[in-house]
């Protein structure tokens, strides 16, 4: 398994970025980890439907994202927030979407990056879809697609692998391996010892990686993101991490797995790891921490009014999207509603 930088925050292999970078890197998981706790708080409060936290996962995010190009694809899950945001979702439609406005699903126009899957596996066809239309337009966009241990299991991952690699799609397999998909473990899962050899049934290359290893994570997505640019085809990169927090704030995970296991994975917490290593480099200290965590939570309050403040669509609005000329079942249904006081 791929690492550069252990937990103990000591390097092991060549960093792939200089300190200012590091320090930008590391400033985007602390803001990545606030709108996280932000909006799991907000949840509880019954002002988001649900939400599934990311907690654990900032490097795998943060790092992958990194790499790319600001017009190249991403096509993620409800769990890649913080992904998503690095490639210019704004937190508050981010959490749109969790309240159910349909302003959520509409990232800014310059913003190629899907709005969040619920389904499981389906969206990393469309992954390979927007790469394989790039590619025919001799175009160097490529697209990165994030998925879970879980999706693996769906017969979408295979068709995706397969059209992909037979084509030589520049897509970017992003697989953030956190060893639940809700209660199920992963040996539950699968009967391979690493999802990443599941890339050679597939005629592609597969990287296994300490997901919690920024440096792991950049330096092997950066390596898959030139070989998908340079017309090289796609690569699965396995993303060894763990979701720290619930499946959703709907889910009691205390249920199906020991606190104990989940203590050995918060020492191995994906923040901590840098946050030493630009310590011992004289790159960190209390007070940047803090100047930095001031001006991203207030950020993400910002985000939180703007998403609260958005206007609640009227339920009459629920038929205008549908058809350029509306049909007669739906008006049927119109004027049902209207007559029933909306
Ligand atoms: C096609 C489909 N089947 C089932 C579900 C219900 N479901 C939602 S999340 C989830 C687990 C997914 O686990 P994984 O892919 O490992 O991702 P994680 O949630 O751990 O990030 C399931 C079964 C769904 N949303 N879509």
């Amino acid at each position: 398994m791929l690492q550069i930088l252990t937990p103990e925050g000591e390097l092991v292999g060549e960093p792939p970025v200089d300190i200012p970078m590091t320090r930008k890197l590391y400033r985007a998981m602390v803001a990545a980890r606030l709108f996280d706790r932000k909006a799991t708080a907000i949840q509880k409060q019954g002002r988001l439907a649900t939400y599934a936290p990311f907690e654990g996962q900032e490097a795998a995010q943060v790092g992958s994202a990194a790499v790319l190009r600001p017009d190249d694809w991403m096509v993620g899950t409800y769990r890649d927030a913080a992904a998503m945001w690095m490639q210019g979702y704004p937190w508050e439609l981010l959490l749109a979407g969790r309240t159910g406005h349909e302003r959520g699903g509409s990232p800014p126009d310059y913003v190629n990056v899907l709005p969040p899957s619920i389904t499981v596996g389906a969206h990393m066809l469309h992954a390979v879809g927007l790469a394989w239309s790039e590619r025919l337009q001799s175009s160097e966009r490529i697209a990165i697609t994030y998925f879970g241990d879980g999706a693996t299991s769906e017969g979408d991952f295979h068709e995706a692998m397969n059209f992909a690699a037979v084509f030589h799609t520049g897509t970017v397999f992003f697989c953030q391996n956190n060893q639940y998909a809700i209660s199920m473990g992963f040996t539950g899962q699968t009967a391979t010892e690493t999802i990443a050899q599941k890339a050679g049934a597939y005629g592609m290359p597969g990287v296994r990686l300490d997901g919690n290893d920024l440096f792991a994570v950049y330096w092997a997505a950066r390596t898959a993101v030139e070989r998908a640019r340079n017309g090289n085809g796609p690569t699965l990169i396995e993303a060894v991490t763990y979701r720290l927090g619930p499946h959703t704030t709907s889910d009691d995970p205390t249920l199906y797995r020991d606190e104990a296991e989940v203590e050995a994975w918060r020492s191995r917490d994906p923040l901590e790891r840098v946050r030493r290593y630009l310590e011992v480099n004289d790159a960190w200290d209390e007070e940047w921490q803090k100047h930095i965590e001031g001006e991203e939570s207030a950020v993400v309050e910002r985000a939180v009014q703007l998403a609260e403040g958005l206007r609640v669509p009227g339920s009459d609005e629920l038929f205008d999207s549908m058809f350029a000329e509306p049909t007669s079942d739906l008006e049927r249904q119109r004027s049902l509603l209207e007559s029933e006081g909306g």
